[in-house]
């Protein structure tokens, strides 16, 4: 047996809530999580503008629009953490963005604190130090640098949240997530990628500290390369299990060799850097 994973694997899932509200669970991340969060709590309400299916036992289901603040309010009620993942993922017309990602994150923090909600955990995004250099090495207390409207919202989240915090102590971890897919698609995820079960691992961990605070983690798997370092997260008790190496060999065979010079190539956005958020516009 492996040493290190058997210290690893002792870093267990725990039922830390009664009730995890989970908003975009409609989402790809939502469906990935949807059956492994049933173990962090006994009621999982499951929240998202699109359908989510029947609840299934150990569930409910609540849809809210983020925008729409008496929804929000009625899908945080009788919640005791939630884990907000619910928004626009990716590059969109700045007024979109506002809608669900800016407003929605106000609403969603007001039926926080109008319900004693104390703990959330909030899907922020790489994207808001996407313009870093992926030569560089990161931590938590750099400026943000974000790549897109997208990302600018996502700083928001990250501010809001601590001003939240500061104001009215609901503790927050914002979750840099760098991307989370069945396995990395391009030589960039090979840093970036975070397996669906370490995604849950820290979920839970960020769940189940003693004391978060208001904190910034980097959402990764423990891959060779990184630009990102947790040192200012070690209080969350995160431990991937997970990394992208095993994939690494797959990837450099089916992909062509960056032109380095390429900003996609340059910094740790990669497309998110050259993303128009007006070309789906009317
Ligand atoms: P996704 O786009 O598949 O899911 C987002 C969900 O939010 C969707 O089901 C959508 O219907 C819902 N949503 C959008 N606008 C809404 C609104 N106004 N009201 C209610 N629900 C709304 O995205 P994915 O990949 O599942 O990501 C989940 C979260 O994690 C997002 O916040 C994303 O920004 C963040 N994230 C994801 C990464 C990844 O690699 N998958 C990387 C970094 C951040
Ligand atoms: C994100 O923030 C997006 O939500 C996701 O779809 C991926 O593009 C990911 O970042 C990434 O950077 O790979």
């Amino acid at each position: 047996m492996n040493p290190q994973k058997a210290t690893n694997t002792m870093v267990s899932i725990r039922k830390t809530h009664q009730k995890i509200l989970l908003t975009g669970a409609a989402g790809g991340l939502g469906t990935a999580l949807r059956p492994r969060l049933k173990a962090n709590c006994d009621v999982l309400r499951l929240s998202d503008k699109l359908g989510v299916g029947e609840a299934e036992a150990g569930e409910e289901v609540m849809l809210a629009d983020l925008a729409d603040a008496a929804a929000v309010n009625a899908a945080v009620a009788g919640c005791d953490a939630i884990v907000h993942l619910g928004g626009i993922s990716v590059e969109a017309p700045f007024e979109a963005i506002m809608q669900a990602n800016i407003l929605g994150l106000y609403h969603l923090y007001e039926a926080a604190r109008q319900h004693g909600v104390k703990r959330v955990v909030f899907a922020s995004s790489n994207h808001v130090v996407g313009f870093y250099k992926q030569s560089e090495t990161i931590t938590a207390d750099h400026p943000p640098r974000p790549d897109s409207f997208y990302g600018v919202s996502k700083a928001f989240g990250e501010d809001f949240s601590r001003f939240y915090f500061d104001r009215y102590g609901i503790e927050t971890a914002c979750v840099r997530i760098g991307s989370s897919f069945p396995e990395p698609r391009d030589r960039r995820m090979l840093a970036t990628w975070l397996s669906y079960d370490d995604l849950h691992r820290l979920i839970s961990a960020c769940l189940s500290t003693p004391v978060l605070g208001h904190s910034i983690v980097f959402g990764m798997s423990d891959n060779a390369v990184t630009w990102w370092d947790n040192s200012r997260a070690r209080h969350i008790g995160y431990v991937p299990e997970d990394s992208a190496d095993v994939f690494r060999d797959a990837v450099f065979e089916r992909t062509a060799t960056p032109d380095v010079n390429e900003p996609t190539a340059v910094y740790q956005g990669g497309a998110f850097v050259r993303a128009d958020p007006f070309k789906n516009k009317a």
